[in-house]
């Protein structure tokens, strides 16, 4: 009989399940540990502030201390520990270890997000790597044979894809959970810009488990970075990885090593990073240097106390792991910018989901009480943003809310209210932008 693996969606259910009775494998880490992370996950933590040094993830994942470089942030240049692109202040906002896009300075860009305007996030620092020194190693018990190597050369020889998708953190607009809800959560205080869209060009995933020898047994693949190892609250988390049902790694998953046409730069993972279209940011791992098949499950923190939600509405081992992202809005806007009253503005911005492409955005700018379509500048396409437009004639002076709403093919809108977790993924309420009209 042929093995079918189990569908994007059973998954979740499946892993979340074998978990609780222990029946999946955790990999590279102790299960006690693992155990108590589940635990720490739903205390809430504060959320991090805005330049926090170097503690600012969910969860407080703090990167290893030893190897963080001490860079001292000046005034005028904000820098991050361990980031190796320029972080210009008009471009990024520095949060930790982590640099958010101002989505104001995607004003004038197009579809893509430049790689000198793309936003970082680094669980520690930025490793530098030699294309011609790297390896590619996959192996474990969902072989049919030993262990492959691939390098660089190797990779490259195999039929390319290229293929737009956006990186979204699964904690991008946490800080709305507590500006906006008056809740607490833990982690990053991300706004919106913890998102880029880019063109990558790759190999197929699928490509090269086939060339490595994947078994019909195999059920997980876990790609592991060659960043520095993560230290949490005083238990060591190991390298950064995260395992992905082998469903999707069959699917449309690429090891990509160009961004925009030019080699990936080092912050995004040079030489070769993962792309798992719609998933959560973490699902990319940046650096791959090793992937694991395996015939049984696997779990990692960042699918375990990391990466599921924890709070009132969800079981006390957390939800299913988190997989696709949600359903997004964006003014190109600085928070507060301010309009002349009476002279006619065209607002810009972007909407994204990663259950499917979106469908319609409608914009209000008094507060929610009329909203009307917005014009889509792209056309929208599953893993990718659209841009759109809206006219506005900015009336009285004084203090203004603008709202975007997106609605995607799946019939989904943003609601007014997100539901609480308590490391504050998966934000998808409608943002209050607030402005004044001088
Ligand atoms: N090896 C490795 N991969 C990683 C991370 C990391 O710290 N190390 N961070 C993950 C997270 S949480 C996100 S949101 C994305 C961010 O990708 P970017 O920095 O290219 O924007 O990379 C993911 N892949
Ligand atoms: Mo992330």
């Amino acid at each position: 009989m042929r093995y079918v693996p189990p569908s994007e969606a059973d998954y979740d259910g499946l892993r979340l399940r074998q978990w609780s009775r222990g029946a999946a494998r955790s990999a590279g880490i102790d299960r006690r540990d693992l155990l108590r992370l589940v635990a720490a996950a739903p205390a809430t933590g504060p959320l991090a502030g805005l330049a926090a040094p170097a503690h600012a993830s969910p969860a407080g994942a703090a990167p290893s201390a030893p190897s963080a470089p001490s860079a001292p942030s000046a005034p005028s240049a904000p820098s991050a520990p361990g980031i190796v692109k320029p972080l210009p202040s008009e471009v990024f906002t520095v949060r930790g270890t982590n640099a958010e896009t101002n989505f104001a300075a995607l004003r004038r860009t197009g579809l893509l997000t430049p790689a000198d305007r793309f936003f970082v996030r680094n669980h520690t620092v930025t490793p530098r790597i030699d294309a011609a020194d790297w390896r590619l190693t996959v192996w474990g018990s969902g072989l049919t044979g030993p262990a492959a190597e691939f390098t660089y050369d190797e990779l490259r020889a195999l039929p390319p894809v290229t293929r737009t998708a956006f990186v979204e953190c699964a904690g991008n607009a946490r800080s709305y959970y507590a500006t906006q809800q008056n809740q607490q959560v833990s982690g990053t205080a991300w706004t919106l810009g913890a998102i880029g869209t880019a063109r990558w060009r790759g190999a197929r995933l699928a490509d090269v488990l086939r060339l490595a020898g994947i078994g019909r047994n195999a059920v997980d693949v876990l790609p592991r970075g060659l960043d520095d190892e993560v230290v949490s609250d005083g238990i060591a988390l190991g390298r950064v990885r995260r395992p992905l049902p082998v469903s999707k790694a069959l699917d449309d998953v690429v090891l990509a090593y160009e961004m925009n046409g030019r080699p990936l730069p080092p912050d995004h993972g040079h030489p070769v990073r993962l792309i798992v279209p719609s998933w959560v940011g973490i699902a990319n791992i940046k650096w791959v240097g090793d992937i694991e098949v395996s015939a049984e499950p696997l779990v990692s923190p960042w699918n375990t106390g990391l990466y599921r939600l924890f709070g009132a509405g969800y079981p006390p081992e957390g939800s299913a792991p988190l997989t696709r992202q949600t359903l997004k809005s964006a003014f190109e806007l600085a928070p507060g910018a301010s309009f002349p009253a009476g002279r006619r503005q065209v607002l810009t911005g972007r909407s994204w989901s990663g259950g499917a492409p979106v469908r319609t955005v409608e914009v209000s700018t008094d507060g929610g009480v009329r909203w009307r379509r917005a014009r889509l500048r792209d056309e929208p396409r599953s893993g990718s943003w659209v841009r759109w437009s809206a006219d506005w004639l900015p009336g009285a002076p004084g203090p203004s809310v603008l709202l975007a709403r997106a609605t995607d093919r799946t019939g989904r809108t943003q609601p007014e209210i997100a539901v609480h977790n308590t490391q504050g993924y998966l934000f998808d309420a409608v943002v209050r932008h607030e402005v004044r009209v001088v």
